[in-house]
Order: structure tokens, then C-alpha cells, then sequence
């Protein structure tokens, strides 16, 4: 009989290199937003894993960059903050691309961490110049001793299942963490907003997406029509011009933002949703503590 097997796992990484799209994967239904821009993730965000003797919680951080704002101070904390009290790291690259400052960032923190680690490349499905891929991968390899080396397709799913057996055989033995019923270990509020900016990053261009945070300010059922639930929220952007774009002309672009929006929500969390979105600016709200509390990133 194969004993219990549970334990948390960090996938670290740069941006863009489909660490969100691996934890969607592997968990089987969107926790996190995935987008081809970058900084898309914010959060640490959690998914869990079941299967017959093991549970795995894997933690998706935001990916590791170079920006200058308390947010992206912030963002980059986060991310190696996660990096303790877990069981096991994943750290992603990209197939396609040459090794960086913020791998060489991730290189450095990850010695600090005396837990198994794997290298796991992704974007296999994509890749454009194999000689240059095994250069990197060689040249992380003679940084740090990685316990496994995986090639996978995070959006394909090849060798996704290859890589989580071999994630439950480094697992300690323990009882799951949570019941199998527990899906979703974000609030509801939270993916809400998330489904909204993830619209706004898709829809908009050039430095909108990274300037917008949303705020859910109410969720409340409707006096009139049964079974409706009544969302607002409110997007925040750095400047005037960026209100502008965010509204569109006639306000066009916001009623798009909405619509696409409110569709997902609905298939989400299985309501009937009306959803009210405004725009406010808080001037260069990244830049400053306050701003980036106001804006829901403690
Ligand atoms: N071709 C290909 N594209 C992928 C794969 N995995 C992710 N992508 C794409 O890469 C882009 C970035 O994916 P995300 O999952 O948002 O990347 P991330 O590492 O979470 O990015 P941040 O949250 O910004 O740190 C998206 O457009 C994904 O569809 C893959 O295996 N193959
Ligand atoms: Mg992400």
C-alpha cells in the first residue's frame, strides 16, 4: 500500500514563462490568469493537486523582473518569500530564452534553499533553437546541482505528468493538507478582479496593462431580480490619458472590458452577474505604499 504523500511546491521563474499556465494545468481548472504579457501575476496564488495517496499544493508566484516600483518591489518579495517553509521548487525557464539578470537573481536564492529543486523548461512545444536551449540548461546546470531536469509544454501537457510523479516521489509522507472537496483557495472577490484585469491586460495596449489594478468594492445580491448578484468594481489607473483609453470612445472599450468580463465570471462562479465597472485615477499608484495598499497588494 503506498503511503500518503502532500507537501507544498514553488514554481519561481521570470515573467511570461508559463508558470500560471502550468499551475492551470496541473490543477485542472484556472486559479491564476495567464496572459502573453508581461507581470500578469500579482499575487502568490495557490492550486491544489489531488490524486490517489498524494495531494500537492503548488504555489504560483509572480515572476521575478526588474522593475523599479514598490509594486515591483513588492511582486519580486513575494516570490522569494515563497521560496520557504515549502517542500520542493520548481524553477521555469523558457526553451527560447538566453539566460538573464533575474535567473541569475533566482540562482543566487535558491542555494539558500536546502530542499529538492527541478529545472523544468518550458514551452517544448515552441522550441526555435535546440543548440541554444542545451547551452542554458548546461550553464544553470554547472550553477546549482538540480535534483531533475524536466522538458514539458505547459500548454500542450507534454511530459506535465512525467514531471508531478516525479514531484510526489521527493514529497515527505504526510496526510493532505485539505479535504478534496476544498477547491479554491483564493476568495472569490479576488478571482473576480483577477478575471477583470485579466480582460483589461488583454484588451489594452503599451503600458495600460501594467498601470490598471481593479478593486472589488461590493458583491451584493439584487433587491429586484431573483438570483442576480450585483458586482462593482473599480479599475485604478496611474493617469488621466490612461482613463481615456480604459473607457474608450463612447465608452466602448470599458463596455468591452465589461462584457468579456462578465461572461467569465459567470461561468465561474455560476451566477447570474450584473457588473458595474468605473475608472478612477490614482496618480502613480505603484510608486508609493499607500497606493499599492489602496489598490489590494498588502
Ligand atoms: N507555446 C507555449 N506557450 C506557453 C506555454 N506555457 C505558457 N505559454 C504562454 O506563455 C504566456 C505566458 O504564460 P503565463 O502562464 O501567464 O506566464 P507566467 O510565467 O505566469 O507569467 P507572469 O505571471 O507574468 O510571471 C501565455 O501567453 C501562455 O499561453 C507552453 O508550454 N508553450
Ligand atoms: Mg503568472
Amino acid at each position: 500500500m503506498p503511503k500518503n504523500k502532500a507537501g507544498f511546491v514553488t514554481i519561481i521563474g521570470r515573467s511570461n514563462v508559463g508558470k500560471s499556465t502550468f499551475l492551470n494545468y496541473v490543477v485542472g481548472r484556472k486559479v491564476a490568469i495567464t496572459t502573453h504579457k508581461p507581470q500578469t501575476t500579482r499575487n502568490v496564488l495557490r492550486g491544489i493537486y489531488n490524486c490517489e495517496g498524494a495531494q500537492v499544493i503548488f504555489v504560483d508566484t509572480p515572476g521575478v523582473q526588474s522593475g523599479k516600483t514598490v509594486l515591483d518591489k513588492k511582486m519580486n518579495k513575494a516570490a522569494f518569500a515563497s521560496l520557504y517553509d515549502v517542500d520542493l521548487i520548481l524553477y521555469m525557464i523558457d526553451c527560447n530564452q538566453r539566460i538573464n539578470e533575474q535567473d541569475r537573481l533566482i540562482l543566487r536564492s535558491l542555494k539558500n534553499h536546502d530542499i529538492p529543486k527541478f529545472l523544468v523548461v518550458n514551452k517544448i512545444d515552441n522550441l526555435k533553437n535546440e543548440a541554444h536551449m542545451v547551452e542554458n540548461v548546461l550553464s544553470l546546470m554547472s550553477e546549482l546541482e538540480f535534483d531533475e531536469v524536466f522538458y514539458i509544454s505547459s500548454l500542450d501537457g507534454n511530459n506535465v505528468e512525467r514531471t508531478l510523479n516525479k514531484i510526489i516521489e521527493y514529497l515527505p509522507e504526510s496526510e493532505p493538507f485539505f479535504s478534496e472537496e476544498v477547491e479554491n483557495l483564493q476568495t472569490e472577490a479576488f478571482m473576480i478582479s483577477e478575471i477583470i484585469r485579466e480582460k483589461i491586460l488583454l484588451l489594452t495596449h503599451e503600458e495600460i496593462p501594467h498601470s490598471v489594478g481593479v478593486i472589488i468594492e461590493s458583491i451584493k445580491e439584487d433587491h429586484e431580480v431573483e438570483d442576480l448578484l450585483v458586482i462593482e468594481a473599480k479599475i485604478i489607473v496611474e493617469r488621466a490619458t490612461q482613463k481615456g483609453i480604459v473607457i474608450g470612445k463612447n465608452g466602448s472599450m470599458l463596455k468591452e472590458i465589461g462584457t468579456e468580463a462578465r461572461k467569465e465570471i459567470v461561468r465561474t462562479i455560476k451566477r447570474k452577474v450584473y457588473l458595474e465597472l468605473y475608472v478612477t485615477v490614482e496618480p502613480n499608484w505603484k510608486s508609493y505604499d499607500l497606493g499599492v495598499k489602496k489598490a489590494g497588494y498588502e
